[in-house]
């Protein structure tokens, strides 16, 4: 069955979805936002038990297949907003969440059954020899500039077009339509232990950098607190490379404000392979500054 403390299956993703739903309804929503190019549906849980006019965050997970700590930390963090301590579970009072467990679902059964340290989604390109596009580059924010390619057999292939790829469009069209609620806009990777915010694009500082990097600092000193674990963090151009069409820089360029990239761990040792046993505790820290960003959101938007 499904375990908080190992990697699973998208099956059992799909059942743990579909329990939480049943036995939370109150508290848990399943939100259809379309299928994939494969014909998955993509669920967005809503958490909380606010109304619509609440403040939310949107956090989405998985959006490159082998980054497995990331569906992982979606998944976790889904439940300390249920059943976690206090202060975590508190948050659901006044916030609504907005988790996309995993973004990209073709890809991460593609890990699962052929290829394990696949990244890209799994939509067959024009010219019919290579599969995928990158959904970290396909959003429609100076998109294929810099940090990507147009080349489709690279990991970096950035679509043939701005939103060409279903599960970025959905997911764009979703944040789209609660832009006015939407509040925060987190974006969960591994590996590197970074928390990164905009500009991606370019290596201008974004007109909130100020109040950004004072947000990371503190999320990064929260997280770190747990296990002593060291986090990077600062403008993503600078801090781990320009790539544009990213989603972090495109929420950000819709108005979404508080727009943030974590690079979840570790520092390259086990890389995408993250053993099982590093679930729990990454998952601890990791909760801890995400709840930091929810807690500044809701006292300062
Ligand atoms: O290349 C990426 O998309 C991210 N690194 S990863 O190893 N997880 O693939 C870095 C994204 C940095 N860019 C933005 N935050 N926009
Ligand atoms: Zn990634």
């Amino acid at each position: 069955g499904h375990s908080y403390t190992k990697y699973n299956t998208w099956e059992k993703i799909v059942e743990w979805t579909g329990n939480l739903a049943k036995k939370y309804p109150n508290l848990v929503k399943k939100v259809d936002i379309g299928k994939t190019v494969e014909g998955r549906p993509m669920y967005v849980l809503q958490v909380g038990n606010a109304n619509s006019a609440t403040k939310a965050i949107f956090m989405d997970c998985g959006i490159h297949a082998r980054e497995w700590i990331s569906p992982a930390f979606c998944q976790w963090f889904v439940k300390e907003l249920i059943k976690g301590k206090n202060n975590i579970r508190e948050l659901v009072k006044s916030l609504t969440f907005y988790i996309l467990p995993v973004f990209n679902i073709d890809g991460y059964v593609w890990t699962w059954t052929e290829d394990r340290m696949w990244r890209k989604n799994r939509s067959p390109s024009d010219d019919g020899n290579c599969v995928g596009t990158d959904l970290n580059r396909n959003f429609n924010i100076s998109w294929c500039d810099i940090g990507s390619s147009t080349e489709p057999c690279s990991e970096i292939y950035c679509g043939a077009t701005a939103e060409s790829e279903i599960e970025a469009k959905n997911v764009a069209n979703f944040i789209r339509s609660h832009v006015d609620s939407i509040k925060a806009y987190i974006s969960i990777h591994s590996y590197s232990q970074m928390l990164l915010y905009p500009f991606s694009y370019t290596y201008n500082l974004a007109p909130d950098h100020k109040e950004l990097d004072e947000i990371a600092k503190g999320a990064v000193s929260e997280l770190k607190g747990l296990y002593g674990t060291s986090y990077t963090y600062g403008p993503s151009a600078s801090t781990i490379y320009p790539t544009a069409g990213s989603s972090d820089d495109w929420a950000y360029s819709v108005g979404i404000k508080y727009s943030f990239t974590f690079e979840l761990r570790d520092k390259g040792k086990k890389g995408f392979l993250l053993p099982q046993s590093q679930i729990k505790a990454t998952c601890q820290e990791s909760t801890l500054a995400v709840a930091y960003i929810a807690k500044y959101v809701l006292a300062h938007s």
